[in-house]
């Protein structure tokens, strides 16, 4: 069957689809412009070329899975699962039991949105944590169900509007890094695209070590968020410097390390630029003293139990 795909000349043959082996996202995917995702995505090949490590992606329904497009053409330059929305987790154990059992070699990463991690994917990630499968879990976290229309999920935060929630959410969003850290997986940290150094360091420490890995990126959507997409980096980058996305790590559950010290910049300035708040309906004064409640609690663990070594290293 001919293929549309515009492929580089060095394209190799993969199951038949077209594919490249220079990059993980390539050029002509149909994300919308100002995407955090496939900022990430971009940001994710480069690392795995530094490593100079192969990977399997496993994708749950979301609008990961939608960066392909269609069959027979896909811009995943690398071997990729489509799962079922609940399952990545359990898709990317048996991949990882697979490449182990024949002494192959290479990453398993799930990419994930938020639906897929903090609601319907949930168990099975707790059942992979749980038994610390070799895999990297890569969270980009768009706060919204983006690719089915823009309901609410359990990371949305509260006073977002949303299809489902258009007066605005009344639940605060679930903390997923204290989860994942219950589950004492070896490494656990976030991500903003705001911090592209920080970003990468993050991406080779994962990368070096072996067991559940996590990584939850604050991933802007211009789409869900009603904001511009020039703003998306900047936007993000707010939400860090106003205290109200945390950049820390967690190692085996049990140490601490906070990477960007907010600076309180005035947080009504993030709201105002995305039409999914109603910045009149925040209650800015109380937002600042429960994100600063959450810091201080971080803080102190930072304090109390810092960051000492390095776990273990391929
Ligand atoms: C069991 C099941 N329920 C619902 C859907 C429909 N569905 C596909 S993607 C999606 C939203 C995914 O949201 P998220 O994981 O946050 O990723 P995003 O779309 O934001 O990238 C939903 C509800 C599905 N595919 N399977
Ligand atoms: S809806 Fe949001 S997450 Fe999905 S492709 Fe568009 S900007 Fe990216
Ligand atoms: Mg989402």
């Amino acid at each position: 069957m001919a293929t549309t795909t515009d492929h580089p000349p060095d394209a190799t043959e993969f199951s038949g689809i077209p594919c490249s082996e220079e990059c993980l996202l390539r050029p002509g995917h149909t994300n919308c412009g100002g995407c955090g995702m496939s900022v990430g995505l971009t940001m994710l090949g480069r690392a795995l070329e530094r490593a100079n490590q192969r990977c399997t992606l496993a994708i749950p329904a979301c609008c990961g899975i939608v960066t392909a497009g269609a069959y027979p053409t896909t811009s995943y330059g690398v071997p990729t699962v489509a799962t079922t929305f609940a399952a990545s987790p359990a898709f990317a154990s048996g991949i990882a039991g697979v490449r182990d059992l024949n002494d192959e070699e290479g990453q398993v990463i799930c990419w994930a949105g938020d639906g897929g991690t903090y609601d319907i994917g949930i168990a099975t990630l707790s059942a992979a944590a749980e038994r610390n499968e070799d895999i990297l879990y890569i969270c980009y976290d768009n706060e919204i169900y983006g690719n089915t229309g823009g309901q609410r999920s359990s990371a949305t935060p509260a006073s977002a509007r949303t299809t489902t929630t258009p007066g605005g959410k009344t639940e605060e969003k679930k903390d997923m890094m204290a989860i994942m850290a219950a589950h004492r997986v070896p490494y656990a940290a976030t991500l903003s695209i705001a911090h592209t150094e920080d970003f990468d360091r993050k991406l080779d420490t994962a990368l070096g070590l072996h067991g559940t890995r996590f990584l939850l990126l604050h991933a802007p959507c211009p789409t869900g968020w009603k904001s511009e997409p020039g703003e998306s980096v900047e936007l993000v980058r707010q939400a860090v410097s106003s205290g109200l996305f945390a950049l820390y790590e967690v190692w085996s559950g049990t140490e601490y390390r906070i990477n960007v010290e907010p600076r309180w910049t005035d947080m009504k300035e993030y709201f105002t630029r995305q039409r999914r708040f109603d910045t009149a309906e925040i209650d800015l004064a109380s937002t600042l003293t429960a994100c600063r409640a959450r810091f201080d609690r971080l803080a102190l663990l930072a304090r109390e139990f810092p960051y000492r070594e390095v776990k273990a290293s391929k």
